[in-house]
């Protein structure tokens, strides 16, 4: 797996009034751009061209891109994301990947899916049952990776808002996991890297072409991550954490 692209979103000043259970407080905008900004670079420094796209003040959650699409090596599937004010950041989306994919579907009502709900383990793809993901959206999903010769699986959420809040794969089998995802039978043939209680936000890691990056501020599950080998990379994204969201969300990779 080699990743050579990425797609992201620079936040709008309507970023403060994003979607929020995190109870952390409003994000301060600046902080918000220069982290972003800094994210962008640590996506380049292991290779990834990254297409930088225009704030999108309508969308105050716009810049966490990487729920609006499911991107595989076969065909790009737009969602339908599960929070009504969300549904709109498709379009420029989808828009932007016309340049990359011929193939483009597309979740249909009654589906709601977001794609920060679906981890790819291969040509297998994990996708969590939450608030946001419907069973219907996953059935559809699922339907369409089956037509490109890939699979499916659904997992039920019972914490978390989405699926990759508390789990990331590190391909070699290896998986980073915090609490519900710990002791899943689905993912007992795993090697687990276990995220403890006080560092859970850290599991939503990202690896990319070998190196790993990580939230600032989570020691431990950083040193575990290296002890395994991988190189890893740091980027403060607090701001981002203060909208529920983390390291995978605000990128789409493929
Ligand atoms: C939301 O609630 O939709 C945004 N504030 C955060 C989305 C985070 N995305 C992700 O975990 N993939």
């Amino acid at each position: 797996m080699k990743f050579t692209k990425a797609i992201v979103c620079t936040p709008g000043r309507s970023l403060v009034d994003g979607l929020t259970a995190a109870n952390l407080g409003k994000p301060q905008y600046e902080t918000a751009l220069s982290q972003h900004a800094s994210y962008v670079q640590a996506l380049k420094s292991v290779g990834i061209d990254v297409t930088v796209l225009r704030p999108d003040e309508q969308y105050p959650d716009s810049t966490f891109v990487e729920d609006t699409a499911l991107l595989t090596s076969h065909c790009a599937i737009i969602t339908r994301p599960g929070a009504p004010s969300r549904r709109g950041e498709t379009a420029a989306i989808e828009s932007a990947l016309e340049e990359f994919y011929s193939n483009i579907e597309r979740v249909r009502p009654p589906g709601t899916v977001d794609a920060g709900d679906i981890m790819m383990v291969g040509t297998h793809f994990y996708i969590g049952l939450s608030q946001r993901t419907n069973r219907e959206g996953a059935d559809q999903v699922v339907q369409i990776l089956k037509r490109y010769g890939m699979t499916g699986s659904t997992i039920p959420l019972a914490k978390v808002l989405h699926l990759k809040s508390g789990i990331s794969y590190l391909e070699h089998n290896r998986l980073v996991a915090a609490g519900e995802f710990i002791a899943l039978p689905d993912f007992a043939n795993y090697e687990i890297i276990k995220v403890d209680g006080d560092e859970q936000y850290a599991a939503n890691c990202l690896w990319l072409n070998g190196t790993v990056l990580t939230a600032s501020g989570f020691p431990k599950i950083t040193s575990a991550i290296e002890a395994c080998g991988y190189q890893t990379v740091q980027v403060d994204v607090s701001e981002f954490q203060k909208l529920d969201g983390g390291l995978s969300c605000m990128s789409l990779r493929f």
